[in-house]
């Protein structure tokens, strides 16, 4: 019984590898089904090679210790997306793939791992024959573009490990990351001279945008930031639905330059017209607008120096002009408070009497005082009207270095 089950777990085993190799092979496979599967597992597993000679290649995690593996994740991601747009390589499904299953068996690929267990994960754990890995660290008391960066690419096919790249350098931009290194270490792997394009490479990689922006299409990089957008955690409660005695959790009790109870300038209440939601309302008097307008805190959240964020509001104005502060304070012990050392102003522009929905990044910085907690303001002035404002996010998209951290 005990032997049986012993053999049980080791045709499992076997089964899920062929499940792998069938995954990395699904273009081709995806019409194989799970009874042709399991008539001969040694068979399929042939036969999956022959009809398709292209080389299995595992990119993995780098190592970053400066922040946990972030940083890392975002460069193995790149590396992922990078070759299957440069096409003549099976790869995992995700990265996550991966990750999942390198954390699952306990396996952490590091530049001081010995080539011969590194070519044991990629041979006998993923089946595969390349392997890319690498580690990228902050270098600390350096601007924020340097990194120690090491990438390898080693080919595991034969007895003798083939080594493709193998490079270790400090970068002047973070852009020489995804331009330069991992261009190379496709190049080397591919066999093409430096310069050669591959398949879905822009001719003018100088010329693309090197940091994080909205559009996202052709920097990994920034596809990166956009996970975290979606992924990481808001820093404020800001759809205005918690609440007590009149005012929102993560809110301020006062509003407006007289610091005025919620209840006349500003108000947490429904959105009209939609019981169902609650909003922060502003309502703006004429003198009111005309003067100072009205301002409305939120709490502090922890941020950052270095680090890029992302506010998204969502609004709607029948007169007032509408301003949003993300404020960022330092601590100054003489004074025993908080001061305002960083500000990202942003101007928010739509149609009238309608939901618009505004969205802009910003990176706290200053040359001698280090940023350490945000609020957001929220303001409305000019004209007179009422402005609701209605699930507003802060969230960090690309993480900092501790190179910047005190
Ligand atoms: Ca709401």
């Amino acid at each position: 019984m005990m032997k049986d089950e012993c053999k049980l777990k080791i045709a499992d085993c076997k089964l899920q590898n062929v499940g792998k190799t069938l995954r990395h092979n699904r273009r081709q496979f995806s019409i194989f089904n799970f009874q042709f599967a399991i008539c001969n597992l040694l068979l399929l597993l042939s036969v999956a090679q022959a009809a398709d000679e292209r080389k299995a290649a595992i990119p993995f995690d780098f190592v970053s210790k400066f922040d946990d593996g972030r940083y890392g994740r975002m460069v193995g991601e790149l590396v992922w997306k990078k070759l299957e747009r440069d096409g003549g390589f099976i790869l995992p499904e995700t990265i996550g793939d991966v990750r999942e299953y390198c954390a699952a068996h306990k396996l952490s690929p590091s530049p001081e791992m010995e080539l011969e267990a590194m070519g044991k994960i990629v041979r006998e754990h993923f089946g595969a024959q390349v392997g890319i890995w690498g580690s990228v660290e902050r270098v600390p008391g350096t601007g924020e573009d340097a990194y120690d960066l090491t990438i390898k690419c080693v080919d595991f096919s034969d007895t003798r490990p083939k080594v493709h790249y193998d490079v270790k350098a400090r970068t002047k931009t973070v852009s020489e990351i995804p331009h330069l290194y991992v261009r190379q270490m496709l190049d080397a792997l591919k066999g093409r001279k430096p310069g050669e394009v591959g398949k879905g490479e822009s001719p003018h990689p100088a010329a693309e945008p090197s940091g994080p922006s909205r559009q996202s299409g052709t920097d990994p990089l920034a596809a990166a930031a956009e996970d975290n957008w979606k992924n990481e955690p808001n820093l404020i409660a800001g759809d205005f639905e918690r609440g007590a005695d009149g005012v929102p959790a993560g809110w301020d009790k006062t509003a407006g330059q007289q610091r005025a109870p919620l209840g006349t300038e500003v108000r947490w209440t429904t959105e009209k017209n939609n019981p169902a939601n609650r909003v922060a309302r502003f309502v703006l008097d004429k003198n009111t607008a005309e003067n100072a307008g009205v301002m409305y805190y939120s709490d502090y959240f922890p941020i950052e120096e270095g680090a890029k964020y992302r506010f998204q509001c969502r609004w709607r104005s029948d007169g007032p002009a509408v301003k949003v502060f993300v404020k960022c304070y330092d601590y100054f012990p003489d004074e025993a408070r908080r001061r305002e050392v960083y500000r990202s102003q942003q101007n928010l522009q739509g149609p009238g009497n309608a939901w618009n929905t505004h969205a802009e990044d910003f990176t706290p910085r200053h040359s001698k005082y280090a940023p350490r907690w945000g609020r957001v303001m929220l303001y409305a002035y000019l004209k007179p009207g009422e402005v609701e404002f209605d699930d507003v996010i802060v969230k960090r998209i690309v993480p900092v270095s501790p190179g910047e951290r005190d």
